[in-house]
């Protein structure tokens, strides 16, 4: 018998509301759920193709472990816990608990159950070693908020829904869906501002599919966007157009960044940033004089040079033009879980309160930057990586020198992966373990309800039962923790009390997290029986949601300072601001290129690259990234409705950039970077800026054949064979995944050019 089930996409951070149609294991259909009370009926194709990787014949059903030939074979749940369990902790009491690493993948941001273990699961390996997708999308934010508003998940989100004028930097909404940004159709969102009368203005180096909707687009060079922010602000002082009073009201040591804001007039700015100084003087005015406004800056900016200026300079211009926690400009929502608090209670936020072994790069939110990954595993002597657990993410995809990483997994004494697939990665693990898949349990995105544009509680129910045997994430996840000595909350007492009452057959389960915190949130009924607040059993009688109104005006209901203010004295910060300044003076003087690159690597990093020249200003192209609505990341390849049609994974050229290389369009050329040189189809394309190229991230799919057939025989590139694990933002260690200095040319028929992507040179 049919009956429909509704639940929120856990796909993106949409939070689109889906129906299935289901027949006890078996989806019929996927349709937007069109009373859901956030999305209203939208679906993007990735949220209609969920059912595909349900019924995928190649996602994993059952343990693997890698043979001797480097094939798969199944396993028991029993044996794979032994199997890991004894490894890691052999591994452990041998080498130390830094000796395991762990990459803590995209999904995982909306697997509460898995989050709320992280904490637990820190802890119960004992690693400073923990890496995470964080650190290539967010690690400039979290830091920036960290010491802006006390918490790094404390994100200002742009009140797209009221606001007159949006300013929109390294963000391409109309395909990534919004991100820190939670908006279900956020593209009728946007018209709807234009509709309004209201101004959209995207900068992007890339003519995108947002800016082609929008009033303006503003072609900036990769990497300036912090001095561009930076110089909208000085103009706004300058011109007498700051709202002081809100300054005094939302912060506190505005005087340090005010006089630090002469450095970055419009015309100190100008040339490095490659926006003439007319245009970012009129974009400073009209920010300053449109009734509400709101500027944002996402992924493109974040995973940048300069990525944690970037993201204090875009709170800085909402301050000083007096947007910040004011109706249309950028806004706190209230969730109704707010996992900072649990990140507070459990001490996990913070940041620099350790480094990496090797390059000495800090923590942000217990993460350690993924671009050590590869050198913390090659390089010996004490707290030398040894074994790695990789959960739901696909490193060598999606981090800088994938090759670099794979090379160096192929080292490793023991991996075990938790993952739907066997993949690029996860081929190098003794062992997988596979969950039943998020379908199959219950969901709350905890994450991203708190970057919402209005506030919002859903709880979602299974969609179909798991299949017998099959374990959720969590379950794995709390078996690990428990073999290897902890418990569910990292909080030594509260495991202890866990450990002791699994022994009388009490489970932790992950709703009781959610529970607790929407019935001690700000709507919840407080544990106290007579009042009317949310509980977990409200939140379960309304399968379609239930909206909590607008975002509220005021920040201290997000920010965690006592005061509840804004903080701009922090020292990391103002120091990484006058660096800038200074770089910014250097690059006068070289004349040309971009902020991201003054000091051309030379390529003595032991990295394979050798004998390659530098890469300076002048005789190269800027490489950066973008997304594709129908992909997700390194996955959701394998499902062929995605794929089909004309490939998408290419290089974006202008048109006289690919003239002076000597390509043209539909042509297979050779991309060079400090670290690698392989084949690219390029497409021509004025969208891009001269000098920019554009590739997308997640293909290069070709090592998966024998266990993705579709995704294969899509295969694409990976755009990080090319991108520099050196190469790291200076505050928190992000990976510079935009912005990497390339050299394009035409293929040259020969056999011995350094074409393919097993050229001998690049061989290590
Ligand atoms: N050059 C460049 N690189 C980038 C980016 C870029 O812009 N440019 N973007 C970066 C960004 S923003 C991110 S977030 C990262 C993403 O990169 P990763 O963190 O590596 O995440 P995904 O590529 O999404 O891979 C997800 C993996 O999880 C598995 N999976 C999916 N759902 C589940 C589940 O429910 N449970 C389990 N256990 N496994 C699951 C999938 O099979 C897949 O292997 O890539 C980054 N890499
Ligand atoms: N369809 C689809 N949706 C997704 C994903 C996906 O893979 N596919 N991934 C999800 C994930 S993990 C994330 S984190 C979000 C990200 O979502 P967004 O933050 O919207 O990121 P992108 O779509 O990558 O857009 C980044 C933009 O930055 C531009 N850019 C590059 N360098 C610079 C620069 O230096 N300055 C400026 N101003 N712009 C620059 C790029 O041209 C690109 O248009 O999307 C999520 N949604
Ligand atoms: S936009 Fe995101 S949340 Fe909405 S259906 Fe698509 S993948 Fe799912
Ligand atoms: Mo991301």
């Amino acid at each position: 018998m049919t009956e429909t089930v509704f639940r929120t996409c856990p796909l993106c951070e949409a939070m689109c509301g889906l129906a299935f149609d289901v027949d006890g294991d078996r989806i019929d259909a996927v349709r937007p759920d069109r009373e859901d009370v956030f999305s209203h009926g939208y679906i993007c194709p990735k949220g209609a193709a969920i059912a595909d990787v349900h019924n995928d014949p190649d996602r994993l059903r059952t343990p693997v472990r890698r043979t001797a030939s480097g094939t798969f074979e199944p396993i028991s749940w029993d044996e794979a816990f032994k199997l890991v369990g004894d490894r890691l902790t052999a591994i452990r009491a041998k080498h130390g608990a830094d000796a395991i690493a762990l990459y803590m993948g995209n999904p995982i941001a909306h697997n509460y159950g898995v989050l709320a273990l992280r904490n637990g699961l820190f802890n119960a390996i004992g690693t400073r070693n923990c890496t995470s997708a964080g650190s290539q999308d967010a690690s400039p934010r979290f830091a920036a908020s960290y010491y802006l508003y006390g918490a790094s998940l404390a994100s200002p989100v742009p009140d797209i829904e009221r606001t007159d004028y949006l300013l929109c930097l390294g963000a391409n909404p109309r395909v990534s869906n919004g991100s820190f940004l939670t908006a279900p159709d956020v593209r009728r969102r946007l018209q709807a501002i234009r509709r309004r009368g209201g101004r959209v203005v995207v900068v992007d180096p890339r003519r995108t599919e947002t800016a082609r909707e929008a009033d303006e687009h503003v072609a900036i060079l990769p990497g300036g966007d912090a001095a561009f922010l930076l110089s909208l602000a000085q103009v706004i002082v300058a011109e007498g157009l700051a709202r002081r009073e809100h300054v005094a009201l939302r912060s506190t040591g505005w005087e340090q960044i005010e006089r630090r804001l002469a450095a970055f007039a419009p015309e100190r700015v100008a040339a490095a940033v490659g926006i003439d100084a007319a245009t970012i003087r009129r974009l400073a005015r009209e920010f300053a004089a449109a009734r509400t406004a709101a500027a944002y800056s996402r992924v493109g900016v974040c995973n940048g040079a300069h990525g944690t200026v970037a993201s204090l300079a875009t709170d800085v211009l909402n301050l000083v033009a007096g947007r910040v926690g004011e109706v249309g400009g950028a806004m706190f929502p209230t969730p109704p879980f707010d996992a900072k608090t649990i990140l507070k209670l459990t001490k996990a936020d913070g940041h620099a309160r350790w480094r990496s072994r090797v390059r000495g790069l800090p923590e942000t939110l217990g993460d350690l930057p993924a671009a050590i990954l590869a050198e913390e595993m090659e390089t010996p002597g004490e707290g030398q990586v040894r074994a790695f657990v990789t959960y739901a993410g696909n490193p060598v995809l999606s981090t800088p020198n994938g090759r670099r990483l794979a090379a160096a997994l192929g080292q490793l004494e023991f991996m075990v992966s938790i993952d739907l697939y066997i993949n690029e990665t996860t081929r190098h693990a003794d062992v997988i373990l596979p969950p039943a898949w998020g379908l199959c349990d219950d969901h709350v995105d905890l994450i991203s309800t708190g970057a919402a544009v209005r506030n919002v509680a859903r709880w979602s129910p299974p969609v179909v039962p798991k299949p017998k045997g099959g374990l959720a994430d969590w379950e794995i996840v709390l078996e690990l923790i428990y073999r290897l000595g902890g418990g569910p909350t990292g909080v030594r007492w509260l495991d202890w009390a866990y450990r002791l009452g699994r022994r009388i057959g009490f489970t932790w389960r992950p709703e009781s997290t959610v529970d607790l915190l929407v019935r001690l949130g700000p709507y919840g009924d407080g544990f106290l029986p007579w009042r009317k607040g949310l509980n977990l059993k409200k939140l379960k009688a309304a399968p379609h949601g239930i909206d909590l109104g607008p975002l509220e005006p005021g920040i201290a209901h997000r920010v965690m300072h006592r005061d509840g203010k804004m903080h701009l004295d922090v020292r990391v910060l103002l120091e990484a601001v006058d660096e800038l300044a200074r770089s910014l003076e250097g690059h006068a003087l070289a004349g040309g290129g971009h902020p991201a690159r003054l000091q051309p690597n030379n390529g003595a990093n032991g990295n394979g690259a050798a004998g390659r020249p530098a890469f300076g200003p002048g005789d190269s192209l800027v490489l950066i990234g973008r997304r594709d609505l129908r992909s997700n990341n390194s996955w959701m390849h394998n499902v062929a409705g995605l794929v089909s049609g004309r490939p998408r994974c290419t290089l974006l050229v202008h048109p006289r950039d690919a003239q002076r290389a000597g390509v043209r369009d539909g042509d297979t050329a050779i991309l060079e970077s400090r670290i690698h040189a392989g084949e690219v189809p390029v497409r021509t394309s004025d969208e891009m800026r001269e000098g920019v190229v554009s590739l997308p991230h997640g293909w290069g799919h070709a090592a998966s054949a024998p266990w993705q057939q579709v995704a294969a025989a899509h295969a694409g590139v990976s755009i990080n064979d090319w991108t520099d694990d050196q190469e790291v933002e200076s505050v928190v260690g992000q990976s510079i995944l935009n912005g990497v200095r390339v050299r394009l040319r035409a293929k040259v028929n020969a056999p011995n050019d350094a074409a393919s992507p097993t050229a001998p040179a690049l061989q290590r």
